[in-house]
């Protein structure tokens, strides 16, 4: 049988099986190959007998893209979060997520939180910023109060079907916005 690592956890492989997910070991002759399986790689496996017993991981399908660090196969897009404050927003920081995942030929969403903290005129000119970002061709997600549930329809929308990685400097929201 074939399916998608979603998780691995001290030696198992949790395997994503049409919306059932199955967990399994790495069969001898896969630790033999020096494949190490990674979340997001398309597998074949073994399923496991009736007597209670896991099945088996047999081989790695080949992977379309993967990320180093974390690691993490067939990536379909990126979820870029950036705070527009605390921590500033700083466009060269942004910018060096851009160069990463432009890098890898990976689709861009960029998600600006934390817009309640700003003032009318502080919003219009991060506004007229991430415009320029658009132009050259990335989805923008900036609604002016963080979470309004029209908002995040419209954001989980861009993830249907989507292996999407959330990255993004540290305190700028990616927990809070999975979360919610
Ligand atoms: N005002 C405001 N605060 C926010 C918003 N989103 C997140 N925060 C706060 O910002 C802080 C950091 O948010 P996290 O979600 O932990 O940030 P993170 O990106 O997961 O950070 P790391 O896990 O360290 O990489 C928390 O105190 C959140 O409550 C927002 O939209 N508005
Ligand atoms: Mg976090």
């Amino acid at each position: 049988m074939q399916g998608q690592i979603i998780q691995l956890l001290s030696g198992y492989y949790d395997i994503a099986v049409d919306g059932q997910v199955i967990r399994t070991r790495a069969a001898g002759n896969l630790r033999n190959k020096h494949v190490s399986p990674i979340v997001g790689d398309f597998v074949e496996f073994t399923p496991a007998p009736d007597n209670g017993e896991l099945g088996y991981l047999t081989s790695v399908l080949p992977r379309r893209n993967a990320l180093v660090r974390p690691p993490v196969a067939n990536v379909d897009q990126a979820m870029v979060v950036t705070a527009a404050a605390e921590p500033d927003f700083a466009t060269n920081l942004l910018d060096r997520f851009l160069v990463y995942l432009e890098g890898q030929h990976l689709d861009v969403i960029i998600t600006m939180t934390k817009t309640d903290l700003l003032d009318e005129s502080r919003f219009d000119q991060l506004r007229v910023t991430m415009d320029g970002y658009e132009r050259i061709g990335y989805r923008i997600h900036m609604p002016r109060q963080p979470f309004l549930a029209g908002d995040l329809t419209r954001l989980s929308g861009m993830l249907a079907d989507k292996l999407t990685i959330f990255t993004g400097q540290t305190g700028a929201g990616k927990s809070t916005l999975l979360n919610t």
